[in-house]
């Protein structure tokens, strides 16, 4: 074919993610091995501090982890506040193909991961700390997601252009697939749960519609059940890139200028192959991977 979209990943290392989905789909894979492989690379990624494995902690200390993973078959998986495993959206995928339910958490996450077979270890890695122990000195929690307004060098805990990853897929049957997984914010409070987890807010797959993740802010995300309501807006008609932009200015509408400083970032797919997102705040980026195996990075446009 004339490449059309295969994958599609929150910020510019979702290039690196994207990369492993399309292995996976040149494999044979189906969209779900596509987006597992993909989130993969950034979860064990130490230099990307809102991920898995080098993420920062929460205010104790702890690296909790949130992911999900989703078919278009309403099949559903997630974890939220996971410790000491690396590969949450793995966990997550055991947990929608192996158990009754769509979602485990804390402690009873952690033990079905261990009981499956994953392997524990520390995700605390001594940058992470060392920046966790820098926001001690303050201990003052805002919710810093990546913008372009963001200083993030010297504002520990924002995580400059590394981000959450969500990441959609069609694999070579059509069918659609997404994944999204997180740290949270940085030094959020212990049990902290996120959009990124939640089906319908972090990703939504819809057969015949697309598809739709999230990132920023994840508690701006749930008040307007992003990703589901994005993925509505291109039910009735609207394109990925407008589909996002109207669930945003919802957002606005709704919350005012308690979003000052605030990013909230949405990219969408659709059935056709089109692809788009829009941000809140400049800065957001998104990497698209074409069946061909050629990537581009795009820029969403944004509100403010
Ligand atoms: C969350 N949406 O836990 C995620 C975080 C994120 O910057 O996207 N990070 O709220």
């Amino acid at each position: 074919d004339g490449g059309s979209v295969a994958v599609v990943s929150t910020w510019d290392f979702g290039a690196a993610a994207n990369a492993a989905a399309w292995d996976a789909r040149r494999a044979g894979g189906t969209a779900v091995d596509m987006v597992e492989a993909g989130a993969k690379v950034a979860e064990a990624d130490p230099t990307n501090h809102s991920v898995g494995y080098g993420g920062y902690p929460d205010r104790d200390g702890h690296v909790t982890l949130d992911a999900v993973i989703m078919d278009q078959a309403g099949n559903v998986g997630a974890v939220c506040a996971l410790e000491d495993v690396v590969h949450a959206v793995s966990v997550a995928r055991a947990v929608m193909e192996k158990t009754p339910h769509v979602m485990l958490v804390g402690e009873g996450a952690r033990s079905f991961a261990v009981d499956q077979g994953f392997e524990t270890t520390n995700l605390l890695t001594p940058e992470a700390e060392a920046a966790w122990r820098e926001w001690l000195v303050t201990a003052d929690y805002a919710p810093r997601a990546n913008s372009e307004n963001t200083d993030w060098r010297s504002t520990p805990g924002s995580a400059g252009n590394h981000d959450t990853i969500g990441i959609l897929a069609v694999d070579a049957a059509g069918r659609l697939g997404g994944a999204c997984t997180t740290s949270g914010m940085a030094f959020k409070m212990r049990g902290r749960v996120g959009d990124s987890p939640l089906a319908g807010a972090g990703l939504w797959v819809e057969p015949g519609v697309g598809s739709a993740t999230a990132t920023g802010v994840g508690e701006d995300v749930v008040r307007v059940a992003g990703s589901h309501s994005v993925v509505e807006a291109m039910r009735a008609g609207a394109a990925p890139v407008d589909a996002c932009r109207q669930v945003l200015e919802r957002l606005v509408r709704l919350r005012g200028t308690a979003l000052a400083g605030h990013q909230v970032a949405f990219l969408a797919m659709d059935v056709r192959g089109q692809v788009g997102g829009y941000a809140l705040l400049p800065g957001f980026t998104y990497a698209v991977t074409n069946t061909l195996g050629q990537t581009r990075i795009e820029r969403a446009a944004a509100i403010f």
